[in-house]
């Protein structure tokens, strides 16, 4: 499992020529998202984001560490705020078990996943990997959860002389651009290590100071559902 930290921001002309120059594209490819939640959108009012990528199960949810090193100091760094800190959870075992964790009243009947997912706790193995693509009817629609957003995604990946940063440039089929600084880290790894080099990098880009930038979801929710767009923003989750 891993802790996904990252900062969105507009990339125009200037901070493009500068991210040829300090980063290698290294993979430009399109994929589709499909976003699931229950008709209450129980999920995404507790921040959690379950979707489908390529077919693939991913569950982004805060991390367990709300405030991480950097924000035990007496206040963080505005450029910390920024940037969003994610666990990431691909297995789809594990999955399982975070949202029967965030949905308690889910129902109870045993789905197909909670059984073929009992010798998986090998998180890295084969079988979980082809276990990850499986279709969602089976637990997912057991859980009441159902496809609230589909979108396409043109990406394309730059990787960065500044160790273990990513820089993403997406383009969503729904209009919509967006940049993204991107580090990696292990649970329990360096926080204020991956803030510094977002925060080196955005520098370098050019990325102006303190505007928070939206993400492709925001916008879709902004567009799409207005009401709960609104709801998440009134309870600080957007
Ligand atoms: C975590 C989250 C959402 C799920 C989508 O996350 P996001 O990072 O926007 O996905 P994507 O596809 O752009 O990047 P990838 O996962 O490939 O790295 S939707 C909303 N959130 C929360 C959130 C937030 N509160 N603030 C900001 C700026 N972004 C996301």
């Amino acid at each position: 499992m891993s802790i996904e930290v990252e900062r969105k921001f507009v990339c125009n002309a200037n901070s493009l020529k500068t991210l040829e120059e300090i980063g290698v594209c290294v993979r430009q490819h399109q994929f589709q998202d499909r976003y699931f939640d229950t008709p209450q959108f129980d999920l995404t009012l507790r921040d959690v984001w379950l979707r489908q990528r390529k077919g693939c199960w991913e569950l982004k949810c805060p991390t367990t560490t709300v405030k991480g090193g950097e924000e035990l100091q007496d206040e963080p760094s505005k450029a910390a705020t920024l940037c969003t800190r994610y666990k990431e959870i691909t297995n789809v075992a594990d999955i399982h078990l975070k949202l029967k964790e965030v949905l308690k009243d889910i129902s109870e009947n045993k789905s197909p996943i909670s059984e073929c997912c009992q010798t998986s706790t090998d998180h890295h193995g084969l079988g979980n990997a082809e276990m990850n693509c499986v279709p969602e009817e089976g637990w997912a629609s057991a859980m009441n959860l159902v496809c609230f957003a589909e979108f396409t995604t043109m990406r394309r990946t730059f990787t960065l002389e500044e160790d273990g940063v990513n820089v993403d440039l997406d383009d969503a089929d729904f209009g919509y651009s967006v940049g993204e600084i991107e580090v990696l880290i292990p649970e329990g790894g360096d926080m204020q290590a991956a803030l510094d080099k977002i925060h080196r990098t955005a520098k370098k880009l050019g990325v102006a100071g303190d505007q928070a930038v939206d993400g492709k979801m925001s916008v879709y929710l902004q567009r799409n559902f207005p009401a709960h767009y609104a709801r998440l923003l009134s309870q600080h989750i957007l």
